[in-house]
């Protein structure tokens, strides 16, 4: 095909060279010639640390590894497929804190990717088992004060028509004639 190009060009030239210039850059631009290598290779990638099925606790080190025909531009790190950080450099790495995760099993992905956007992914599962401090317990309420008592009953005077005080104590009934004074007593 360059051949064929490259005669035909070469034909043209000695015709005529301004068209001939512009198919010549034509063919160039067709047969990719001007443009970099395409690159339909995927990376390589798998996750090195933790190990898969493994227990994690506090802060975890994701590790991964990728390698590309061409080379790698960048990996990206997920937990439970929600993207948690992008590496572009080696070691490609991401710190989780897996107390943000609750204690289950969880998945870590690691897509890496080409400079033609070429991706693979590799996943592992983890278990967290974080230890789980209980919330402290409130403090105890203070004391509740005894109800206020009730004011104390003053003494009762005892009221009756014969102890009433008063000249009238030792008077006696309606009507009845008091014998030591001649005096009667008019009802009341
Ligand atoms: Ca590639």
């Amino acid at each position: 095909m360059t051949l064929f190009f490259c005669l035909f060009a070469a034909q043209k030239i000695m015709i005529k060279p301004k068209s001939t210039l512009i198919l010549v850059l034509a063919a160039f631009f067709s047969l990719g010639m001007g443009s970099t290598p395409k690159d339909t290779t995927p990376p390589q990638v798998s996750i090195s640390i933790p190990a898969n099925n493994s227990t994690v606790s506090g802060t975890v080190n994701i590790q991964a590894t990728a390698t590309d025909n061409i080379g790698v531009t960048k990996v990206e790190f997920y937990v439970d497929n929600s993207l948690k950080s992008t590496d572009t450099s080696l070691p490609y790495a991401y710190s989780w804190d897996s107390s943000t995760a609750t204690n289950a099993s969880h998945t870590l992905k690691a897509v890496a990717y080409d400079a033609k956007n070429n991706s693979k992914a590799a996943e592992i599962s983890v278990t967290v088992k974080n230890t789980v401090t209980p919330p402290p317990t409130p403090p105890a309420p203070p004391p509740t004060p005894p109800p206020p008592s009730p004011p104390a009953n003053e003494p009762e005077l005892a009221i009756s028509s014969t102890s009433a005080s008063g000249s009238n104590a030792s008077h006696p009934s309606s009507g009845a004639i008091d014998k030591n004074t001649s005096t009667y007593w008019q009802g009341n």
